[in-house]
């Protein structure tokens, strides 16, 4: 339930308490003094080893068993099954409640409660949200307060409105007197769960991550895709970017990528093009509000960077190497140097001859395993990032042109294209597919649905998403809307060689698509939407040939034909709460492709 009154939070705090059976309650303020004090327990319980060659950062590894979402222990319970749809996992909340009880019972023995007042979004702004973490993990306090505003200000805000979101976490280890700590109380048994239609989330058992930082899938994403539906706002798994064109024009384009993508990548974007400015609102969640003008604004509802290490390097994201090495950051399961600083795969050219892996074993260069785990994170604030731009705490946004929908595919998906009108586009936004990476399955190369980005963040049916995705066009009119585009930064050859360069180059595709938003078009239609003109990207300075560039563009007629069963399967699935417009799309797309 909701709270009203201005005692309910204290009357929840009670009630936890009985019911976990803390040695302590301590309750966070945000302020320095607490968080040097929160980390000198986590360096004492040798959880923390402070880095030497970065100022006030944090080396970590966690249990080998607990690295990563357990989407399988994650549940939507709403009262009704139909609304947690075929994409969720779905109990009675009653039931659960009473499982979850069982298991919280007890389960902070020996440990200290942390009260984790929070903001997702600036403190005061019209669209901000706010929560409170009941947790037993102080290294879930020393993250929550890199990624959201977390603390005193968090606390008034809350009881002036006496609104919040009740988020209980227990890593689910009591600890017995006598008995040691390990440096990462977890539990086998997981539970991630949100019930949207109390705005509750219960996380048990889990102390990394999206289980455990709950202002963050838990909240901004599940809970508040809920209530977007509810309220008439969007929560989405969307970088935002600001793109300053050589002629001082401004747009802000949100970004909807599953993970492996690279959206951090591409929200810290260094442009190729020369005159081009690219700067950063945020790199994982927007929240998309109406404004008076009608037109969709866009706000990063996060305080920092919780983002996957290998892959991130001074060659593939350099402004993120510079946000962490202003320290002030947490890093989880990535290697240690012998000097005192952290390494991963595909941080520098240069291997390092010798490290702590993140097993806390010692590794040398040439060792079959890795030195850090595929989803090993740096945690590190936002406003530390050298392309963060002024407006990222902007209170009520930044008004949205663009909207870009993409996967990894090595085919049938050109590297962009535009969507008709908003229909279509919400259409792209449902069917966006990517290939499976070893990395995220084990399993390469598997072409898997993933609706908006959003199919492990849902917190409601996804046929009623797809609806209310509709549903904003009858808000505003066309005119008001983002245009949607879908690229493909992953299209390969014959011989499997990507055809496109990616990274600082994609500021090409940027500029082609700003260019569209602007009116001048340089496009055609073709039978799966506005496709680039031959010449249109510009490729000055870029080594490749017009033969190369009609390849990555291409829309094939037999590849079409491959897919458009699979579209059919998916929108089956998701069954009655399908929306007709899209079975619509799905149609004329049909007929478009047999007519090539
Ligand atoms: O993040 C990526 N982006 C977006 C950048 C703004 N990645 C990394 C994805 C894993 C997280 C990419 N990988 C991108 C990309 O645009 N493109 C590719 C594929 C690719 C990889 C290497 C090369 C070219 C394309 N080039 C060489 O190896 C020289
Ligand atoms: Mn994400």
């Amino acid at each position: 339930m909701q709270t009203k009154t201005l005692d309910n939070l204290q009357e929840w705090v009670d009630e936890i308490a009985l019911l976990t059976k803390p040695d302590k309650i301590y309750w966070c303020n945000g302020s320095e003094l607490e968080s040097e004090h929160i980390n000198n327990i986590l360096i004492e319980k040798k959880v923390f080893t402070p880095l030497k060659k970065k100022p006030r950062s944090f080396w970590c590894t966690s249990d080998p068993s607990d690295v990563a979402r357990v989407e399988d222990r994650t549940f939507i319970c709403s009262k009704e099954e139909s609304d947690a749809g075929p994409t969720n996992n779905w109990m009675d909340p009653d039931e659960m409640k009473s499982i979850l009880e069982e298991l919280f019972d007890g389960s902070m023995n020996g440990r200290t409660m942390y009260v984790i007042p929070f903001a997702m979004g600036v403190v005061g702004g019209r669209n901000s949200k706010y929560g409170v973490q009941i947790s037993d993990s102080p290294y879930v306090v020393a993250s929550m307060r890199i990624m959201t505003r977390m603390g005193e200000e968090a606390l008034k805000e809350i009881r002036k409105t006496h609104e919040f979101v009740k988020a209980l976490h227990s890593v689910g280890a009591p600890l017995l007197s006598g008995v040691e700590d390990v440096t990462w109380p977890c539990n086998p048994n997981k539970y991630i769960v949100q019930f949207p239609e109390d705005k509750e989330i219960w996380s048990f058992g889990s102390g990394y991550g999206g289980n455990a930082l709950l202002g963050k899938k838990c909240y901004a994403l599940r809970i508040a895709s809920y209530l977007g539906w509810k309220e008439g706002f969007l929560a989405e798994h969307m970088l935002i970017l600001k793109v300053t064109s050589p002629d001082k024009i401004i747009n802000y384009i949100a970004a909807a990528f599953p993970s492996a993508c690279g959206k951090t990548n591409l929200a810290m974007l260094d442009p190729a093009l020369q005159g081009w400015k690219v700067e950063t609102i945020g790199d994982d969640i927007a929240w998309l509000h109406f404004g008076d003008d009608g037109r969709l604004y866009a706000s990063n509802p996060e305080n920092g960077f919780f983002g996957v290490a290998p892959g991130t390097g001074w060659a593939t994201n350099p402004n993120a190497m510079r946000t962490i090495e202003l320290g002030n950051s947490i890093f989880t399961n990535v290697a240690l140097t012998d000097d005192g600083d952290v390494w991963w795969e595909g941080m520098t050219e240069e291997i390092p001859t010798h490290l702590t892996s993140w097993k806390r074993q010692s590794w040398t260069s040439g060792s079959s395993e890795l030195s850090s785990h595929p989803n090993s994170r740096f945690c590190t604030p936002a406003s530390q990032c050298p392309t963060i731009a002024p407006e990222w705490e902007n209170p009520d946004g930044v008004p949205i042109s663009a909207i870009f929908f993409g996967g990894r595919r090595d085919s049938t998906l050109p590297l962009v294209f535009q969507a008709r009108n908003w229909q279509h586009g919400v259409f792209l936004g449902a069917t966006l597919s990517s290939e499976t990476t070893a990395a995220a399955t084990g399993e390469v190369g598997v072409v898997r649905r993933d609706p908006f980005a959003m199919l492990p963040f849902l917190g409601y049916h996804a046929g009623d998403y797809f609806k209310h995705w509709l549903s904003l066009a009858s808000v505003t009119s066309e005119n008001n809307l983002p245009k949607i585009f879908y690229v493909n930064w992953f299209r390969k050859d014959r011989n499997g060689k990507f055809l496109w360069p990616g990274f600082s180059e994609n500021s090409r595709v940027l500029k082609w698509a700003i260019e569209q938003v602007r009116g001048e078009t340089s496009s055609r239609e073709s039978a799966i939407g506005l496709i680039p003109l031959p010449g249109a990207i510009d490729t000055e300075n870029l080594n490749i040939s017009p033969e190369l560039m009609a390849e990555v563009l291409n829309v094939s007629k037999s590849e079409w034909e491959n897919e458009i069963p699979l579209i059919h399967k998916w929108f089956e699935f998701i069954g009655d709460k399908m929306p007709l417009e899209l079975w619509d799309e799905l149609s004329f797309l049909e007929e478009n492709i047999a007519s090539m």
